[in-house]
């Protein structure tokens, strides 16, 4: 599989040379996530959009055995599912992250020389579950330092504006670093070892009441079709309200990163929680376990007009 994945993604890149009209994001694309730290992609997966339904339905029949979590509604008939981190198990997830425009778009956005695949993420929100997603910060969760990073929030169903993540303009550059909170209660986490972090240049707080005085911030949310595309930078403040979308809401993020992401222990329990094999201030691009998935100079040139 993996021999065939790489055939393909040689090939895959002469392919994209040949089309110098395909331009994946624009110079104002890149700008956009620089400086507000998300920014909506259209139409950039509409091809991956089957596959990716499949990928989700299969792991949402076969969970991780630790990561898989069903948070329920008041109701208890209807649930929150998500899951991370199984992209070598499901096909279809390694194809989209081997062979998709995904790599190449967030490497772009990050302005890094190449990016890194650090795993991906599956949110289904049942129709009429009545959960929500507290705001909060990626990065905190994850065991990552550096500022080169980028997530990809692909809906496979239609997603309304209400219904879909809002995100805090410009709070990746805060400099402020958010305590995670458990997505079943609202909760901060618990500490659970201050002496072996080095994220100690963050003094973690407490995230403020963004939705007690919306007015003093700049939210930004969309309507989306499947295959539509949010990049967000992992230090952007996001949450969503429930989801009130008939058909309810599909979703796999995909997280990359960039040339300066390093290995950080937190004060808690971090995402994934299991070894990774390197140590604090280790570059994950060392690591096999996260492949370099694309390289600057090996895809289509970034300019101001965009063909997909
Ligand atoms: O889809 C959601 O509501 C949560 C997604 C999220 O928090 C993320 O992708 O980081």
């Amino acid at each position: 599989m993996w021999r065939i994945l790489r055939v393909c993604s040689s090939a895959k890149t002469r392919l994209f040379k040949s089309l110098d009209s395909r331009h994946l994001v624009t110079a104002h694309d890149i700008e956009t996530f620089q400086t507000q730290g998300v920014v909506c992609l259209r139409g950039a997966f509409r091809e991956w959009v089957e596959k990716l339904k499949k990928g989700i339905a299969t792991n949402h029949a076969n969970p991780s055995n630790d990561r898989g979590e069903w948070i329920k509604s008041e109701d208890s008939q209807t649930f929150y599912f998500n899951d991370y981190f199984n992209w070598r198990r499901i096909p279809e997830f390694e194809e989209f992250v081997r062979l998709s425009p995904a790599a190449e778009i967030a490497g772009k956005l990050m302005k890094s020389e190449f990016a890194v695949f650090f795993h991906e993420h599956v949110f289904i929100k049942d129709p009429g579950t009545t959960r929500g997603t507290p705001w909060h910060q990626d990065q905190p969760y994850y065991p990552v330092n550096g500022r080169k990073n980028c997530s990809l929030w692909l809906p496979v169903t239609p997603v309304s504006k209400d219904s879909c993540l809002k995100y805090v303009g410009g709070s990746h550059k805060w400099g402020k670093w958010f305590i995670p909170r458990k997505f079943a209660s609202s909760k901060n986490y618990n500490l659970i070892d201050d002496s072996n972090t080095n994220s100690k240049q963050e003094a973690f707080e407490a995230i403020p009441d963004i939705d007690g005085e919306p007015d003093k911030y700049e939210l930004f949310s969309w309507d989306l079709e499947p295959g539509d595309c949010i990049a967000f930078h992992m230090l952007t403040v996001h949450g969503a309200k429930q989801t009130s979308d008939i058909s309810g809401r599909q979703v796999i993020a995909t997280r990359w990163l960039g040339e300066d992401a390093t290995f950080a222990n937190r004060p808690w329990e971090t995402a994934p929680s299991f070894p990774l094999g390197l140590k604090p201030g280790d570059a994950y691009y060392t690591s096999d376990s996260f492949p370099v998935m694309w390289r600057s100079g090996q895809d289509s040139e970034c300019t101001d007009d965009k063909t997909w």
